[in-house]
């Protein structure tokens, strides 16, 4: 069941630019930030809240490590931006099964390596009324990655 926005993910063309911005303008402050050579990008977590179901919502800042990637080829496209959104599950597995059992098309077989040793999969943005989805679940409790951000 998704449960939660886990994060906004925002491509932008300097991290720490960026990241400088969101502490000066509201405060908020860099939990984690992490290369992901898979995905293609440097990124950065910025908790914002907790949520009820023990996990805790962030902004994740995007900058691409090459061009040829789906956050680099989409900053030539549009420019600076919110690039997808984030829910998030206790069940990545089963509830991206379950979604591309109702015909939308889930990018990955089984999930990837995300942010925070979170796994993660995507649903294409054109079956999703033009919005890239992204569904979480975050690291389990007590290690390192855990959604509390411990
Ligand atoms: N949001 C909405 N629409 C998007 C989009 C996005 N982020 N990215 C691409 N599209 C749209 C394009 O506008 C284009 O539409 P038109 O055909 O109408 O022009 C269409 O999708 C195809 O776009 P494209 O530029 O040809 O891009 P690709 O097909 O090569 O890639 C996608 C699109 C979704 C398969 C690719 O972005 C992808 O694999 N994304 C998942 C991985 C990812 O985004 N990783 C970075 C984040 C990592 C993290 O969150 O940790
Ligand atoms: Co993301």
């Amino acid at each position: 069941m998704l449960t939660r926005i886990d994060h906004i993910g925002i491509a932008c063309h300097d991290l720490d630019a960026t990241a400088e911005f969101y502490r000066a303008t509201y405060g908020f402050e860099v939990l984690h930030a992490e290369t992901n050579e898979e995905q293609g990008v440097r990124e950065a977590m910025l908790r914002i809240n907790g949520t009820d179901d023990g996990g805790a919502t962030y902004v994740q800042l995007l900058e691409p490590t090459r061009a040829d990637s789906p956050v680099g080829r989409w900053l030539a496209k549009n420019g600076e931006g919110v690039h997808h959104i984030a829910f998030g599950t206790a069940d990545v597995e089963g509830d991206s099964e379950a979604i591309r059992a109702k015909g939308v098309r889930v990018l990955y077989d089984r999930p990837r390596p995300g942010t925070m040793d979170s796994r993660i999969t995507f649903l294409h943005p054109k079956d999703c009324h033009g919005v890239l989805t992204e569904i979480v679940t975050a690291a389990p409790p007590g290690t390192p990655g855990e959604g509390s951000g411990h």
